[in-house]
């Protein structure tokens, strides 16, 4: 009998803890722009979003794939520039590679050296504790779950889960790339996608069901 308490107990705290840690790791990574633009392969961004109502100081959070380590709040490492440490709430923090040439009319918040593999990569945020926070492009077996060659790969939903089905093609939007181009992507902006999957904007995370499907 005392063993089905503590079992209890046990679950108990973990689901109080689940939520907790829910409530905190809000901010996502919303596009990745892994081919470039059209001006230039090289060209790639890559956007991250705070959903919650309040600011997120990013100082020792990281970004990462296989061979790249992006300090978020710190110039070392990838990061070469540095901007901005916070996320305002429900605002954007646009990482250019290289230079802020890459987007016109958008302010990088951090420019960083490393290129996303066209073969393919997960990207992992991470947060000072070491939390996995989100990933993207997780569990793909081969290149990505969307995006081409200038053509961003966004999340339909900054609620949805990483996966085959929750990820789209960026669409022409108003900004420029290097060469006058428009950006096939929404950096800095909410996604074209989100506003024909309103059913997404679940209170949070954790509620998602993983049956949903588009
Ligand atoms: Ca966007």
């Amino acid at each position: 009998m005392g063993g089905v308490i503590q079992v209890r107990l046990f679950l108990t705290l973990v689901a109080v803890l689940a939520v907790f840690l829910g409530g905190l790791s809000q901010v996502v990574i919303n596009e990745v722009a892994w081919g470039g633009t059209i001006a230039s392969p090289y060209d790639e961004w890559i956007e991250l979003y705070n959903p919650s109502d309040e600011p997120v100081d990013l100082t020792g959070w990281t970004l990462s794939w296989e061979g790249v380590t992006i300090p978020l709040g710190e110039e070392s490492g990838a990061t070469v520039v540095l901007k901005s440490r916070v996320i305002e709430p429900h605002g954007f923090f646009l990482l250019e590679r290289g230079g802020d040439d890459t987007v016109v009319g958008r302010e990088a918040d951090l420019i960083y050296r490393g290129a996303l593999p066209n073969s393919g990569a997960e990207l992992r945020l991470v947060d000072p504790e070491g939390q996995v926070v989100d990933t993207a492009n997780a569990g793909c077996p081969a290149g990505w779950w969307a995006g081409d060659r200038g053509i961003s790969m966004e999340r339909i939903a900054p609620d949805a889960p990483d996966g085959r089905f929750t990820w789209r093609n960026g669409v022409a939007g108003e900004l420029l790339d290097a060469k006058g181009n428009p950006i096939m992507g929404s950096p800095g902006t909410a996604n074209s996608a989100s506003s024909s999957h309103p059913g997404w904007s679940s209170p949070s995370r954790r509620d998602r069901s993983p049956g949903w499907l588009p």
